[in-house]
C-alpha cells in the first residue's frame, strides 16, 4: 500500500492512505540500515500491521524536494511568517528561508502576522519584501485581518508555515482552517524554554491541499555553496544580471555594478541589498575556510 507520512513521534509514523484511513508504522531495519530517515510529506509503500499491530514502513518514494528546517518533504510552498511587533523580526532569517526555499524552487509566500501590533512596522516589512518574488500577506491572526486572502493563495497546495518561535504560526493555522491547536504567549515559552508547537504535523484539508503547523526555529544556515550563486536566489536581481561591468559580480562592491544602480534608484530595497550583502560576505569566508 502506498500513503503520505502526517507525522512521526517515536520512530512511530502515522500514514494517511489515500481513502483517509491511517495506520501506525514502523520503519524496516532495511531503511534504518540505509540511513534513510523517513520525513513528514514522505510518500512511503508500506504493509499494514495485523490487529492492533503497527505495521512496516518498506520504502520512500523519490522527493520532489526536501527541507532541513522544518525537516519535511514534498512541499508545494512555505510560508515565511514573521511578527510585526514580537518577537522582533530577524529579516536575515526571512531572507535566508526564501533563498533556501528559492533554491529548491519551492514557492514562497511571506506573511507578516502581528498587524495588530505594530501596523507602520507590517508595512515597513511589507515595503522591503514587496518585490522578492513571494506574495506578501499582512494578517492578524487574532481578527482575522488578511486571512481570506491567504486561505485562497493556499488552496489545494501543500504547504507549511515556518519562521521564528512565536510569530503566530499555529494562530494562523487556527485562524485559516478553524482548528484548535495549541498556541503559546511569549511567557509561558520562556517558562517552558521552548516552542509550544514541537513537531511538524501534517494535517489534510478539504479542499485536497494539506498544512504543516511546524516548531518554530531562530538559525538557519544555508548549505555551503560559491557564494557568486547567491545572486541568482534573489528574484529582485533578475531584471539586471548580466548587465554589470564586471562579470561575474558579486553585487556587492564592484565598480559599475548594474544592481547597485538599482539600488540607487530605489528599484529595489536597500535593506534588502544589505542583507543579501552580509549574506554573501558570510558565504565567502565559509567557502574559504573550505576551500582556501
Ligand atoms: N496581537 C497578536 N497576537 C498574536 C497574533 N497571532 C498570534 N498571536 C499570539 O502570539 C503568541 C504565539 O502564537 P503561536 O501561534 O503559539 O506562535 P507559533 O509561531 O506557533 O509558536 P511556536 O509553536 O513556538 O513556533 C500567542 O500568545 C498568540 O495568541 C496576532 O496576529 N496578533
Ligand atoms: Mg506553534
Ligand atoms: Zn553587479
Amino acid at each position: 500500500m502506498e500513503g503520505i507520512i502526517l507525522s512521526g513521534i517515536g520512530g512511530f509514523y502515522t500514514v494517511r492512505e489515500e481513502s483517509g484511513a491511517c495506520y501506525t508504522l514502523r520503519a524496516q531495519a532495511k531503511l534504518r540500515r540505509q540511513k534513510l530517515t523517513p520525513l513528514v510529506g514522505d510518500r512511503v509503500s508500506f504493509q499494514p500491521g495485523e490487529k492492533g499491530q503497527n505495521g512496516w514502513l518498506e520504502a520512500i518514494l523519490p522527493r520532489r524536494n526536501q527541507l532541513v528546517r522544518p525537516p519535511v518533504a514534498n512541499i508545494d510552498l512555505i510560508c515565511v511568517v514573521v511578527a510585526a511587533g514580537t518577537p522582533i523580526p530577524d529579516l536575515l532569517l526571512v531572507d535566508r528561508m526564501l533563498m533556501y526555499a528559492q533554491k529548491r524552487s519551492i514557492g514562497t509566500a511571506l506573511v507578516v502576522n502581528k498587524a495588530d501590533e505594530d501596523g507602520r512596522m507590517a508595512d515597513e516589512i511589507a515595503r522591503q519584501y514587496s518585490r522578492c518574488g513571494a506574495a506578501v500577506f499582512r494578517t492578524c491572526a487574532m481578527t482575522g485581518e488578511g486571512v481570506d486572502e491567504l486561505r485562497s493563495s493556499l488552496r489545494g497546495k501543500v504547504h507549511a508555515l515556518g519562521g521564528q518561535s512565536g510569530v503566530g504560526k499555529s494562530s494562523l493555522v487556527n485562524r485559516l482552517y478553524g482548528f484548535d491547536r495549541e498556541t503559546g504567549s511569549l511567557s509561558e515559552r520562556i517558562d517552558r524554554g521552548k516552542n509550544t508547537t514541537r513537531r511538524c504535523e501534517l494535517i489534510p484539508l478539504p479542499d485536497g491541499g494539506m498544512v504543516l503547523d511546524t516548531p518554530g526555529f531562530s538559525l538557519l544556515e544555508m548549505e555551503l555553496c560559491d557564494p557568486f550563486e547567491l545572486r541568482f536566489l534573489v528574484p529582485e536581481f533578475a531584471a539586471c544580471e548580466g548587465k554589470c561591468r564586471f562579470s561575474p559580480c558579486a553585487h556587492v562592491s564592484e565598480p559599475e555594478c548594474a544592481i547597485r544602480g538599482m539600488v540607487e534608484r530605489g528599484e529595489i530595497p536597500r535593506e534588502r541589498w544589505e542583507r543579501y550583502c552580509t549574506l554573501f560576505n558570510d558565504m565567502k569566508v565559509r567557502w574559504r575556510e573550505r576551500y582556501g
